[in-house]
């Protein structure tokens, strides 16, 4: 039932417990989520950090880990006859719960009472940040205050506000930034069916089709697969605007089809790259030009990851190699580490390197991204294009994180930054006129950091000129 044997899930709670030290942990599972009335459901999707400690993919649950009074219950209700017309059987609460290690279970509504009585007995009450409407209501209501944004302290009576736990965000961040070996593998089994999605798209893609034929294609490997997206797929001949989620352009000869799509495991795992391709049957001189520039700061990146080295510094070694490549064009002028360090590249790239991938595609995101990819107490850098940067923390083994260099030429922004007169010392304004419909390019693939170096998750993707072109045979 669940994707990982029951022991995983029983040491993942016992580090957990021991980490938090005292206090009571409270889980709650996501609820079906209403597309338009109450049952006419969006697909069920659990949430990743009941996933991560409980397992469980069902609707309708919620757990607690209660560190003083050493238990760990998993609360839900038994199928109704009604339920199981409409949806089928399963197993009862009981061997769910047995499945991944618990042996304690309670009917829903005892959930409310159990911590009605911890909040009476002055026990601290941590919880994540809910991120879904319902969830806040429902922890509002087990609470009986309101809940406020920014996390801090555990929540104990008779606090008028409670708050997200911070305590128990950094210790969830830290367990689940190391990937386990057995993770890693699912890991991959996500990215192989990312990488065989973008490789569809290399083989199909010609001029005349749409970019809703390349959504569909992609969607089609991921569904025959058993999985489903780890988010909606972007596919677009305008790359210069990064979520362009619209696939309603025609695609021409001497366009690129950008295609930002991954897969989601079975067991909820994401696999996350893009791939930019010609749409005929080669790149323009020019295409090729400043792909082969994305493509060298991607390969220089893959060489320079490995613990120890901050994530912080290789953006910037990003934006440098870039500004290299883009000073031969006569694009950029000066140096070019100057201007990157300066945020000048920004003009170019202005997202981040990567990120963390799990659970979530950015994982655990739904904690804040500051928990997860910055160190305790560091704030992130607030300038334009750094403030993108989700992932800014010293590499780590077990770190798995995606590597998305991308050049773009986005008309609105080069405008203003013109008008504005910012960093002429480093932009050539009248040459960057002619790269205005150039529209935007990225490569993105899925690196694991080892114990003294890095290696890709998966199978590779086709990434530069070379295989790409090979994919159209
Ligand atoms: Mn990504």
């Amino acid at each position: 039932m669940a994707t990982f044997p029951k022991q995983t899930y029983v040491e993942r709670r016992e580090r957990l417990a021991k980490t938090l030290g005292s206090g009571l942990l409270l889980f709650l599972g996501n609820n079906v989520a209403s597309m338009n009335y109450r049952d006419n459901n969006y697909p069920f999707r659990q949430d990743s950090t009941f996933l991560y400690l409980f397992g469980l993919d069902y609707e309708g649950l919620a757990a607690v880990i209660d560190i003083d009074n050493a238990r760990t219950i998993v609360f839900g209700d038994e199928l109704t006859i009604d339920d199981i017309v409409w949806t089928g059987p399963q197993p009862t609460l009981a061997e769910k719960a047995a499945s991944i290690g618990v042996s304690e279970t309670r009917p829903l509504a005892e959930l409310e009472k159990y911590v009605a009585n911890a909040i009476g007995q002055h026990q601290p009450i941590h919880f994540i940040p809910p991120y879904r409407a319902d969830t806040l209501l429902w922890i509002q209501d087990l609470l009986g205050v309101k809940v406020g944004g920014l996390a801090g302290d555990a929540f104990v009576r008779p606090m008028e506000v409670a708050v997200p736990s911070l305590q128990l965000g950094y210790a969830l961040a830290d367990m689940r930034n190391h990937k386990s070996d057995e993770e890693v593998a699912e890991i991959a089994r996500a990215i192989d069916v990312t990488v065989a999605m973008h490789e569809t798209a290399m083989r199909i893609v010609r001029p005349g089709m749409h970019e809703r034929d390349i959504n569909a294609a992609v969607m089609q490997v991921a569904l025959a697969n058993g999985y489903f997206y780890s988010f909606p797929t972007i596919a677009t001949s305008h790359g210069e605007t990064l979520h362009n989620h619209g696939y309603v352009h025609t695609l021409q000869d001497g366009d690129m089809l950008l295609l930002d799509a991954g897969a989601e495991s079975l067991g909820h795992y994401a696999g996350d790259c893009t791939s930019t391709m010609p749409v005929g049957q080669n790149y323009t001189a020019r295409q090729r030009e400043v792909y082969d520039i994305l493509y060298g700061t991607y390969d220089a990146i893959t060489r320079m990851i490995r613990p120890g080295v901050t994530y912080t510094e290789c953006h910037v070694q990003a934006w440098a190699h870039i500004a290299e490549g883009l000073k031969q064009l006569g694009l950029m002028q000066g140096d070019p580490m100057e201007a990157a360090n300066a945020g000048a590249v920004a003009l170019f790239m202005p997202h981040g390197l990567g990120h963390m991938m799990g659970l979530d595609v950015h994982d655990m995101e739904n904690y804040g991204e500051v928990y997860v990819g910055y160190p305790r107490g560091v704030q992130k850098d607030t300038r334009f294009g750094f403030a993108a940067l989700r992932l800014g923390r010293a590499l780590e083994p077990g770190f798995v994180f995606t590597v998305e260099p991308g050049i773009y030429f986005i008309p609105e922004l080069i405008d203003q930054w013109r008008a504005a007169g910012k960093f002429r010392e480093f932009i050539n304004y009248d040459r960057l006129e002619a790269y205005r419909d150039f529209g935007g390019i990225r490569n993105e693939e899925d690196w694991l950091i080892t114990a003294n170096g890095a290696r890709r998750v998966g199978r590779k993707k086709p990434g530069s000129v070379e295989e790409i072109l090979a994919m159209k045979g």
